[in-house]
């Protein structure tokens, strides 16, 4: 496809103007073909962007490893980029946008000469329908030309859709040197624009992923009165053949993508428990005219961390990755297989990791660290379609309606198992306090605790106050809302244990909340919201230590004080006053119910 066939004017012209900036040799249109698919990939070989794995135990299968410096999102090189600090808010990078482009053109210039610049176009969501979006990326890494058209919907019917005169978002992605002191990710809401350089990983990189479908999404959806979220969308069919989607936030690798695709237990099986993947990461939501909230998933693919995944914690994401997959920062096996720590089979006697170093079991750096075989932020990109438990309502144009939204995070302590929020606005006072252990998924800070409200602490395009209160008018327009409820998997015991099972297991949980959600049990009254009758937990095969129930319920008043003056700190010193006056209300409320519990 030539340029010159592009109907859409503005895009051809933005093309010509930022091949001019970035110069480069070659310009090659993305036309979805699997003709240009399979040169693509012969191209990447040659050029050693990926490395064919063994296609008899992995056929269509390529690993690719990212420069050792660049492995993750780096929040701290990212930023919202308005006329006024205000509008990015307190829990933003802001730059001036002018000083944006600036910089970023400095980096840009000339930065492709002798490469080619890819043209993108691709479709947030189903090509055509109203909650979608088009997007076009410019970039010279094939690597990510490779991954967007596994995670999105790629090719000349988007430009199709998009007609002459249609709307998209410009996202221009370089590599330049990839050094960290000159990687800039940076969003302009008003301009419908992404500029992102320096980096060619995962959020950094592929820029329909957080930078569309979160931060300029979110902005957009304001705008115009829908909801993007941070969220995995799944259908759990109940006994009974009904079926109920949930919605999920959870924030970076705290376990979106494993719920979103879990087997049930074999005692919720045969009860008739049925599971269907929607989506693992990102949720658009628009207020049908029945009055209730409907999603869809955006992306097309997943964008798994890699570690930790089995056939024990996820089988569904390890017969999805068995086919047409990218893993990136993995170890290489000798026999050009791919291992990550708690991963599949034995450990490799031998391997190069992440880092394209040689690597063997219990190798030790300098320091006698252990040295890694996979990157902890290692993943595989894969297509949904090819998970067994895939949804046949992905393609869906209305997508599905949402019964239940849930909120969580890493909790070691605190945060019991489940508890549900009185109401909308609760429920959105606890969506907005949420909190959760920095996870590999970011360079920076892990372990530390943060608040991240909704998980979209890192993905909010705009000002978080104005965010929650965009949740709250939304939900003046739902009827009936969703209900509302907070889970935490990883709360541990005093030996540092975790004390629920968590993966599959968690199902017994979303049992509880469709049954709250069809009215089908009643709850205890607690400070903190609706709890389980422990007894409406189906528990059965399951071996919890003894107290362990007990424990993953417990609400600790003296904790939960503590962490109350954290979320007023937050709310209040670093939010602001600007925050909507009915959180600062449910957090008084709430304070004064547990000041009442014994
Ligand atoms: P992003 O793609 O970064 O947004 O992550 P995600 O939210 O999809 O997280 P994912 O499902 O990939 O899980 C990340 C890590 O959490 C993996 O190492 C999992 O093994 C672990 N994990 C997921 N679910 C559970 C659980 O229920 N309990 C415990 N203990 N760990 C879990
Ligand atoms: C996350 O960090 O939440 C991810 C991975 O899903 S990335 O695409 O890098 O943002
Ligand atoms: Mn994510």
């Amino acid at each position: 496809m030539k340029l010159n066939e592009i109907k859409n004017e503005t895009l051809r012209s933005w093309i010509w103007q930022m091949a001019a900036l970035c110069q480069p040799e070659q310009i090659v249109i993305i036309d979805g073909s699997e003709e240009q698919r399979e040169e693509l990939l012969q191209l990447a070989l040659r050029n050693g962007d990926l490395i064919k794995l063994n296609q008899d135990k992995h056929p269509g299968c390529y690993y690719h490893r990212s420069d050792s410096a660049d492995v993750a999102r780096t929040e701290h090189l990212t930023f919202i980029c308005t006329p006024d600090k205000d509008q990015a808010g307190p829990t933003n990078n802001w730059m001036q946008p002018q000083e944006a482009r600036d910089r970023a053109t400095e980096i840009f210039q000339r930065s492709m000469r002798n490469r080619i610049m890819y043209v993108i176009p691709f479709s947030m969501g189903p090509v055509g329908s109203e909650f979608s979006k088009i997007g076009v990326q410019l970039t010279d890494s094939l690597y990510v030309v490779l991954n967007m058209m596994i995670m999105t919907r790629v090719g000349a019917n988007v430009l199709d859709a998009l007609g002459y005169k249609g709307d998209f978002t410009r996202c221009l992605h370089g590599l330049a040197s990839l050094d960290p002191e000159r990687r800039l990710i940076l969003h302009f809401p008003q301009d419908n624009e992404i500029w992102s350089v320096g980096s060619g990983y995962g959020g950094n990189a592929l820029l329909g992923k957080k930078c569309l479908a979160l931060r300029i999404a979110s902005y957009q959806a304001r705008q115009e009165g829908w909801l993007a979220e941070h969220m995995l969308i799944m259908g759990i069919e109940g006994p009974d053949g009904r079926l109920f989607y949930i919605a999920a936030a959870f924030p970076s690798a705290c376990g979106k993508t494993n719920l979103a695709m879990l087997i049930p237990p074999e005692g919720l099986k045969a009860k008739g428990y049925r599971v269907f993947t929607i989506g693992d990461d990102i949720a658009w939501f628009r207020v049908n005219t029945d009055g209730q909230l409907w999603g869809i998933n955006p992306e097309a693919g997943m964008f798994g961390v890699a570690p930790g995944t089995n056939s024990q914690s996820n089988p569904n994401a390890m017969a999805t990755i068995v086919k047409n997959t990218i893993f990136t920062n993995t170890l290489l096996t000798p026999d050009y297989g791919v291992w990550w720590e708690n991963g599949e089979g034995q450990t490799p006697a031998n391997g190069v990791n992440w880092q394209g170093l040689p690597w063997y079991p219990g190798l030790t750096d300098a320091d006698g660290k252990k040295v890694m075989g996979a990157h902890p932020n290692s993943r595989f990109t894969a297509p949904l379609i090819q998970c067994p438990s895939v949804s046949n309502r992905i393609d869906q144009p209305q997508g599905v309606p949402i019964s239940a939204i849930i909120f969580g995070g890493r909790r070691a302590s605190v945060m019991p198992l489940v508890y549900e929020a009185f109401n909308w606005k609760h429920g959105v006072y606890v969506g907005a306090t949420a909190a959760s252990e920095v996870t590999a998924a970011q360079t920076h800070g892990i372990g530390d605790l943060r608040f991240d409200p909704m998980a979209m602490l890192p993905f909010c395009g705009y000002n978080m106050a104005d965010y929650f209160s965009h949740w709250l008018r939304v939900g003046q327009r739902l009827n009936p809302a969703p209900k509302i409820f907070h889970v935490n998997w990883f709360r541990k015991d005093d030996d540092g244990n975790f004390l629920w099972p968590g993966y599959g297991e968690n199902l017994r949980v979303l049992e509880w909340i469709i049954d709250r959600c069809r009215n089908a049990v009643t709850a205890q009254k607690t400070a903190i919201g609706y709890m389980p009758n422990p007894a409406d937990l189906d528990l059965n095969g399951l071996d919890l230590a003894p107290d362990a129930l007990t424990k993953l319920l417990a609400i600790d008043k003296d904790l939960w004080l503590k962490e109350m003056e954290a979320r007023e700190k937050f709310l209040r010193d670093k939010l602001g006053t600007t925050v909507p006056v009915e959180i600062f209300q449910q957090h008084l409320e709430l304070k004064e119910r547990l000041k009442k519990m014994d």
